[in-house]
């Protein structure tokens, strides 16, 4: 019994000694496990080192989206998590990658390895094309695409775990992945197959949006804190027609490879 009370009144001085910032107290389970998914899976691509904790995954939300890098879940960050913010218009919300890889050459090869069974090959073929297409209209890249041998950009459908140790998840969660250029699988965009891919004509995860947003990490284009930028890091729903890169799109990529002539 007295065992009972020192416990007891121990914890309680431990609570008074140490307490929780007041903006955690005001964050429930609920919300902590939802910005615990959030974090966990929405940041798990991003190519620079690995970060183990939340805090630092909370501080690069944070930097990411502008607001002081206190690595504390606090009501703007939550704001952030589970509404994001519009775009601040005539201020740059693109991001490029450390180091800011980029191709060395204006002309960039690609190759299509393999196709998914949702659309006709020839379909997959057009709007890989149409994809490039976005980004060589604003910038002096040319595409050039290649049917054997080795290209800058290998462009495939997979699915679970196919080799570079970021496996996908099955249907949803993440549609796709690209690496910012260098060599090996610098470049490569992979497309999950277990999604129900469509060019807009049925219901499915429209591929120009997905394939346009991953050649942009492939050109060396992170991602856009600007929700109308096909970099923002979240699939939107959209009608093929209406596809157009954002100003903020066009100013990331003309920041690394100039403007072009047309
Ligand atoms: S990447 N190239 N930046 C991938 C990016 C992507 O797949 N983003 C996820 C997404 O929008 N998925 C849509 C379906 C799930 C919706 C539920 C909430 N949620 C490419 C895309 C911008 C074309 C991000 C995402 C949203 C997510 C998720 C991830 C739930 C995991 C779990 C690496
Ligand atoms: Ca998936
Ligand atoms: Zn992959
Ligand atoms: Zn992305």
């Amino acid at each position: 019994m007295l065992y009972s009370a020192l416990c007891i009144v121990s914890l309680w001085t431990c609570i008074l000694a140490f307490p929780l910032p007041p903006e955690i107290e005001k964050i429930d389970y609920q919300q902590w496990k939802i910005a615990e998914e959030y974090l966990n899976k929405y940041y798990a691509y991003f190519p620079e080192p690995y970060e183990s904790n939340m805090e630092d995954k909370i501080k690069k939300l944070q930097k990411f989206f502008g607001l002081s890098e206190t690595g504390v879940l606090n009501p703007e960050t939550m704001e952030i998590i589970q509404k994001p913010r519009c775009g601040v218009p005539g201020v740059e919300n693109f991001q490029l990658y450390p180091n800011t890889p980029k191709w060395p050459s204006n002309v960039v090869t690609y190759r299509i390895l393999s196709y998914t069974l949702d659309m006709p090959k020839y379909k997959v073929d057009q709007l890989v094309e149409k994809a490039f297409a976005q980004w060589s209209e604003v910038s002096p890249l040319i595409f050039k695409r290649v049917l054997i041998g080795d290209a800058d950009i290998m462009t495939s459908f997979t699915r679970g775990a196919h080799g570079d140790f970021n496996p996908f998840d099955g249907p949803g969660g993440i549609l796709a992945h690209a690496f910012a250029p260098g060599i090996g699988l610098g470049g490569d965009a992979h497309f999950d197959n277990d999604e129900q891919w469509s060019d807009g004509s049925q219901l499915g995860v429209n591929f120009l949006f997905t394939a346009t947003h991953e050649f942009g990490h492939s050109l060396g284009l992170a991602h856009s804190s600007d929700p109308k930028a096909v970099m923002y890091p979240t699939y939107r729903i959209f009608n093929s027609e209406d596809l157009f890169l954002s100003d903020d799109d066009i100013n990331s990529i003309q920041t690394l490879y100039g403007k072009g002539s047309s």
